[in-house]
């Protein structure tokens, strides 16, 4: 049955859903074998992009005068600095700092990407490639409910101008209260699924989906079904206001 032109994708003033029936890909400056399904981005409204790509296999992409972080969805994505390799598998993740890096994959895989130039702060070194493993940093529970664990993934450390968290929901769990907050968000939903309030619209949104949320965007979700809901989120973090 054609789906006669019905989506949940939507598209606003400061916030958007995004959902893989409108996904479309094409490959971005400098990817070999490997194509983008660009999420967010200046056109939209963000002062960020953030982008799938899909590898095939020996596919990468270029280097960047952005910083990134890179979370794989799938496969194994072998990312190296000036000196050392390393590989990421599902759930594993990079920082890359702006300039010369690879990222590139041996066989299929998908990767998160999020991209934002470098805001400097004084006192502050910028930060060096890193990388990490999502299921290995401990959960804390936010604001004291154990129902909703935080993963940060993303250092304590105020050269960093963005923070990357993961959010887990237990079946019913949900946030505390409608937040509305200078940040803005690039949403990745990883497992499960809920009802998303973004500005006056209750959306469903469910694993595969991405949201965008823009400055000042009021925000909630509960997650519905009877596995947890889990969730890659992106904010600008750690400056000033008129900070640029
Ligand atoms: O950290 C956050 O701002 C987060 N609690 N927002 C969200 O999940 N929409
Ligand atoms: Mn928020």
């Amino acid at each position: 049955m054609h789906n006669l032109g019905y989506t949940r994708s939507s598209w606003q003033v400061d916030h958007a859903l995004l959902t893989p029936d409108t996904f479309i890909r094409a490959s971005l400056p400098g990817m070999k074998k490997a194509t983008a399904i660009v999420h967010a981005a200046p056109a939209m409204g963000a002062a960020f992009t953030e982008y799938t790509v899909e590898f095939e296999a020996d596919g990468r992409i270029g280097p960047s005068q952005n910083q990134r972080f890179l979370y794989v969805l799938e496969g194994t994505v072998d990312v190296a600095g000036k000196q050392k390799k390393h590989r990421l598998s599902k759930d594993g993740y990079a920082y890359l700092p702006p300039g010369d890096h690879t990222v590139s994959a041996r066989e299929i895989s998908r990767a998160i990407v999020i991209e934002k130039e470098y805001v400097p702060l004084k006192g502050t070194h910028p930060p060096k490639l890193f990388i990490g493993s999502e299921p290995a940093i401990p959960g804390q529970p936010l604001l004291g409910d154990t129902t909703l664990e935080v993963r940060t993934l993303v250092p304590a450390d105020m050269a960093f101008d963005f923070a990357v968290n993961t959010l887990t929901f237990q079946p019913g769990a949900s946030l505390p209260m409608v937040e509305v907050h200078v940040m803005e968000h690039g949403l990745l939903m990883l497992e499960g699924g809920g009802i998303y309030r973004l500005g006056e619209s209750w959306y469903q949104a469910v694993a595969g989906d991405f949201i965008w949320m823009g400055p000042y965007c009021p925000q909630w979700f509960g997650a519905l079904g009877k596995v947890p809901s889990k969730y890659l989120l992106y904010k600008d973090w750690n400056r000033h206001p008129l900070a640029r």
